[in-house]
């Protein structure tokens, strides 16, 4: 890409630089540069063959290396990276500026090393110093300059730290100002995304006030933290007992001191006032402390792992996050008592419903599970101000219909269609833009079914060419109309879109659906007192009306029994009792067709709390046989159907489902990735279009199959352990934490032997 690439200073970053930009064929010239006191690492690094020639001196004067000449070095260099401490850059501006003077018969020539045709770039920390020091040697800032920033790095230094894939997966952020070449930043970018860095673009000053909290501070943290300790283990020896956390935490206390200070001294405007933050927030634990307010503490604590966790997910790349593994011993049977946790779909609701409330909504039986949880985040970045959650319990100060607020940031909400899809509605219609993404999963998936009839209705929204996250909203206040929209598929996901549009909306929004869906929206709505019209399969809303606070008590999810309704049916000898299980009509498919199957299954206890029927499920294994399963089932049951296949592979006979593509569009395609990890474990299942044919009865073997990341495929192979022939492994598991986290210590303690390893 570049034949000549120059690089001031091959350290760690500079010298990993080299050698990512040769490894992946972006340079055919490599040159290093650096000051008389970096000689030693200079020559190594052409030893090692990291740079093919080197320039090392003053670079004001002659040179006694490779070069004749500082100007020898930069002369025909396509791209310059500077990469030297933050407070050096301006004094290389000024060489580059300055260049060489001579005298010829008397007269003093000058020369300028700064070419026009070569870009300038660097790897700097701090991106508002890096500007403001070309405008103080160049009186503006060159176009040609594209500053850059990889947010990577190690505590070593030095061209031996050096590694070839430093960048791999690591996102790199351009900062350009308004007049930089978007050529260059274009180039830029494509050596940055040759040596498999993620790369963004953003001002400068967002640069900064973004490092100066995710780096600079927690360096200042750690160094503060090391620091104190450090004085008090000369008095009494206390490191020698400390352990593997204290080692986590404080690693990043052995980066190099210099070059700390001089980030500090550059972004001191954006550093000062989080120190000032992180002080009141260390003096708010002081306070809970004293006041033996543990349930706040736990809040704090609570609310840091959620953020932690949200932090994680962000990560695409397998090497940052944690890689699940299930491996379930074959055999074994379900006995006991159990409470899942708390129904997805309303623990989503709940948040949003009681942020839009006037007065405060208490919640009980919220799912602690990541997709509610980006739910509940995506309303605190609106403003919304929310207790908890503490044991399932919230305490939602709700902020009223109008009363959300713009988020600063995009919302990321992680692997949920539900937040995404819900939001998407709620926010057409606010006065303020907003911006939805997720992870790679819901990035995938379709979003026109939402943004279609809501453009019908006058909203904004754009999305990718394929109609995927992320979604760009320009809120239309008071500028959408209703419509009577009859949904081409069965979603409560679009139904409960539009209904919260039509809450935003001129005149009456209406949906009909083809078929009845999960209705807890409608529920929840009117249990806030809020008028909802229902007229058979049509639900109509308008804008006149508000959500009045009320306390929600959410039963336990159904479609997380699922899991225990199959395992105990299939595997001999279980007797399980399932509590206070959701059994809304809406969501009880799975009861039925497994009944159908002939199970054994005894809804007891029946109430309604909170306007939501409840009972108590106790399951018995039975012999299962295969059915055609009525297609007016399966919208009452899609999220069921990965575990109910396998009830199908264990039941005697043919099982065919139909009518059932949405299945296609879950966390994963749902048909084939079942189809595919059942043909692993010897089930004849094949798929189609629409469904599924499984000739059940046979022998499950062992193996091992992929969840591809979706919750219910993991969770629905880890119940095919229970009648498997030989140990199932489950790749790929981490996301059952988007809805049952719990899963594997209860499926456990219940009695599958399952061992989930994490690497
Ligand atoms: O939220 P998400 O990721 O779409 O979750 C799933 C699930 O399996 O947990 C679907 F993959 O549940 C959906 C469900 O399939 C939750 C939901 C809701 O809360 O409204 C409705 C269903 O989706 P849809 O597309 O049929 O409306």
């Amino acid at each position: 890409m570049f034949n000549k690439l120059c690089i001031f200073g091959v350290g760690l970053i500079g010298g990993s630089v080299a050698k990512a930009a040769r490894a992946n064929g972006l340079a055919k010239t490599i040159v290093g540069i650096g000051r008389a006191q970096d000689a030693d690492n200079l020559v190594r690094a052409k030893e090692l063959g990291v740079i093919d020639e080197c320039y090392i001196g003053s670079p004001r004067f002659k040179n006694f290396n490779n070069y004749k000449s500082f100007r020898d070095s930069l002369a025909h260099a396509d791209c310059v990276v500077i990469a030297t401490p933050v407070a050096s850059i301006e004094d290389i501006f000024k060489a580059l500026k300055d260049g060489g003077h001579w005298s010829v018969k008397g007269k003093k020539n000058q020369i300028n090393y700064w070419s026009d045709t070569t870009i300038y770039t660097d790897v700097g920390s701090t991106k508002g110093s890096v500007i403001a020091a070309a405008e103080r040697v160049f009186g503006f800032v060159p176009n040609n300059l594209v500053p850059a920033h990889p947010i990577a790095g190690a505590e070593q230094s030095g061209v031996e730290a050096a590694l070839v894939d430093l960048f791999t997966n690591k996102r790199l952020i351009i900062t350009p100002t308004t007049t930089t070449n978007s050529d260059d930043v274009q180039k830029i970018r494509n050596f940055w995304q040759g040596m498999g860095a993620v790369v963004s673009e953003m001002d400068a000053q967002h640069h900064d006030s973004i490092l100066a909290a995710t780096s600079h501070l927690p360096h200042i943290l750690a160094f503060a933290l090391v620091d104190m300790l450090g004085h008090k283990d000369e008095q009494t020896e206390i490191f020698k007992y400390a352990a593997g956390g204290f080692r986590d935490f404080t690693r990043i206390a052995s980066s190099d001191p210099t070059m700390w200070v001089d980030i500090c001294k550059a972004n001191k405007q954006e550093i000062l006032p989080l120190i000032e933050q992180l002080s009141a927030e260390l003096a708010k634990i002081h306070g809970l402390l004293a006041r033996d307010d543990y349930q706040q503490l736990f809040s704090t604590f609570a609310y840091a792992k959620s953020a932690r966790q949200r932090f994680l997910n962000q990560f695409e790349d397998p090497n940052m996050t944690k890689s699940i593994t299930f491996h379930i011993k074959n055999g074994g049977k379900l006995q006991g008592e159990a409470r899942v946790p708390g129904d997805k779909s309303m623990s989503h609701r709940s948040i949003m419903l009681g942020s839009l409330a006037e007065g405060v909504t208490h919640v009980k039986g919220f799912l602690e599970a990541e997709d509610a949880l980006a739910t509940l985040q995506a309303f605190r970045d609106m403003g919304v101000e929310i207790e908890g959650p503490v044991n399932g319990e919230l305490t939602i100060h709700g902020v009223g219909k109008h009363g959300l607020k713009a988020p600063k940031n995009e919302l990321y909400l992680g692997n949920s269609g539900t937040s995404m899809r819900l939001l998407s509605g709620l926010l057409a219609g606010q006065p303020f833009n907003s911006v939805l993404t997720g992870d790679k999963s819901l990035s995938g998936r379709p979003m026109k079914r939402v943004t279609e009839p809501l453009a019908l209705m006058g909203a904004d929204i754009k999305t990718t060419e394929k109609g995927t996250a992320p979604l760009y909203i320009t809120g239309k206040a008071g500028q959408l109309t209703g419509i009577d929209y009859v949904m081409p598929m069965a979603s409560a996901q679009v139904k409960s879109c539009l209904i919260l549009a039509g809450m935003y909306a001129q005149g009456a929004t209406s949906v009909t659906e083809p078929a009845p869906t999960r209705d807890h929206t409608e529920r929840m709505l009117a249990g806030f007192s809020y008028p909802v019209k229902k007229d058979g399969s049509k639900v109509t809303v308008t804008a006149d009306g508000k959500l009045t606070a009320a306390d929600i008590d959410v039963p336990s999810d159904i479609s997380s029994a699922a899991f225990f309704l199959v395992g105990a049916s299939i595997a001999e000898g279980s007797d399980l009792l399932l509590k206070h299980v959701g059994i809304n009509p809406t969501r009880t498919g799975v009861i039925d067709i497994l009944r159908l199957m002939g199970a054994n299954i005894e809804v007891l206890n029946e109430r309604e709390v909170g306007g939501e029927p409840v009972a108590d499920l106790r399951v018995r294994s039975a012999p299962l046989k295969g059915i055609d399963i009525p297609e007016h089932l399966v919208p009452l049951a899609i999220d069921e159907f990965p575990v109910l296949f396998v009830a199908a592979a264990c039941a005697e006979g043919q099982t065919r489902l139909s009518g059932a593509e949405e299945l296609r569009v879950k966390e994963s395609d749902r048909i084939q990735v079942m189809a595919d990890g059942l043909q692993i474990l010897g089930v004849d299942a094949q798929p189609t279009e629409d469904g599924m044919i499984i000739q059940g009865g046979g022998n499950i073997g062992g193996g091992t199959v992929t969840s591809h990341g979706d919750h219910r495929i993991a969770m629905a192979f880890s119940i095919a352990g229970l009648r498997a022939s030989a140990a199932i492994t489950v790749l790929d598991c981490a996301n059952v934490n988007t809805s049952f986290p719990e899963f594997k210590d209860l499926v456990k303690r219940l009695g599958l032997d399952l061992v989930c390893e994490e690497s």
